[in-house]
């Protein structure tokens, strides 16, 4: 990925994207539907890309992928075929073509980026979006909580699945470097702030990372043949969380979230901090 994209001040979609590609290496291949990534990614000859992109239509990018693997490995070669999409060309309308691809089995990567909203058109609520967050089309707060993808991808067994954050960089790029590794479909789900639509300033972007990883908001951990690991900084955060207006108070989005709401959020996060414990050590 080279210097000076189009992405706004801050923005860790660009910056998971630089660790993705520095963990996949050259010979790679990206699927790129329509997002804030389709414009960051530039318009020849102005591309900020060093290697081959296609950019496809939202319903269709797991479905190219998986033409283009085939014909890779067809002919021997292990060109590294990975799906950059953000969280509403993937929770909400590629699940199609993203479900037949992890069905048929096909040897690739798919990345959801999520920025919990539809960035590039104006931050449009997706489902993604986590309850009681305004967006300019939840303008009182979203009512609907957050579409759980991961448990949609885990009932397709893959044989690996993980959860990053762009604010823990080392840990993305393993966990990369091991989904590419393994021998059919792999699934990273990354939590990336966007200052521009969850209204914080552009140089808090890591911190509230880290933020939303301390509070249990979000939890690292990946899935390698059906075996659950808690990846390590989540393991700190879950035996002591932080307290979760501390993740939600310095964004825009969560003012003047109801009581209602913010209970919800603190009760979701108590029982998924123990049903991943429990899976870990093989209570459930
Ligand atoms: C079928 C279709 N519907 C709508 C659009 C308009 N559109 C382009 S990008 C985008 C938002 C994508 O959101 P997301 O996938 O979350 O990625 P982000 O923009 O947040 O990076 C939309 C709605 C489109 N290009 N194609
Ligand atoms: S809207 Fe958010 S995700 Fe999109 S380019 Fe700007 S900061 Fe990045």
């Amino acid at each position: 990925m080279l210097k000076g994209t189009s992405a706004c001040a801050g923005c860790s979609s660009s910056l998971s994207l630089r660790y993705v590609l520095k963990g996949a290496g050259p010979d790679t291949v990206l699927v790129i539907p329509a997002s804030c990534s389709s414009v960051i990614q530039g318009i020849y000859p102005n591309t900020a890309l060093n290697i081959p992109v296609y950019n496809i239509a939202f319903a269709a990018a797991a479905a190219c992928a998986s033409g283009m693997s085939n014909a890779f490995r067809a002919v021997g070669k292990k060109t590294n075929v990975i799906v950059y999409a953000g969280d509403g060309g993937t929770l909400d309308i590629g699940i199609q073509s993203m479900s037949g691809a992890f069905e048929r089995g096909t040897d690739f990567l798919y990345i959801c980026y999520d920025n919990e909203e539809y960035g590039n058109t104006g931050m449009q609520r997706s489902g993604s979006t986590p309850l009681g967050a305004r967006t300019t089309t939840t303008p009182a707060g979203k009512t609907d909580e957050k579409k759980d993808i991961d448990a949609i991808i885990t009932a397709h067994d893959p044989p690996y699945l993980a959860t990053a954050c762009s604010a823990y960089p080392q840990d993305l790029f393993k966990k990369v470097k091991k989904a590419l590794a393994i021998r059919g479909p792999a699934f990273i789900h990354i939590l990336v702030p966007c200052p521009s639509g969850w209204r914080f300033p552009p140089e808090k972007t890591i911190e509230i990372g880290r933020l939303a990883v301390k509070s249990g908001m979000w939890i690292l951990y990946e899935r390698e043949y059906g075996r659950l690991a808690i990846s390590s900084p989540s393991k700190a955060a879950m035996k002591n969380p932080i307290p979760l207006e501390n993740y939600l108070a310095p964004q825009g989005r969560f003012a003047g979230i109801s009581p209602k709401a913010l209970d919800i959020l603190k009760q979701r996060i108590t029982q998924k901090i123990q049903r991943l414990t429990e899976e870990e050590k093989g209570i459930c």
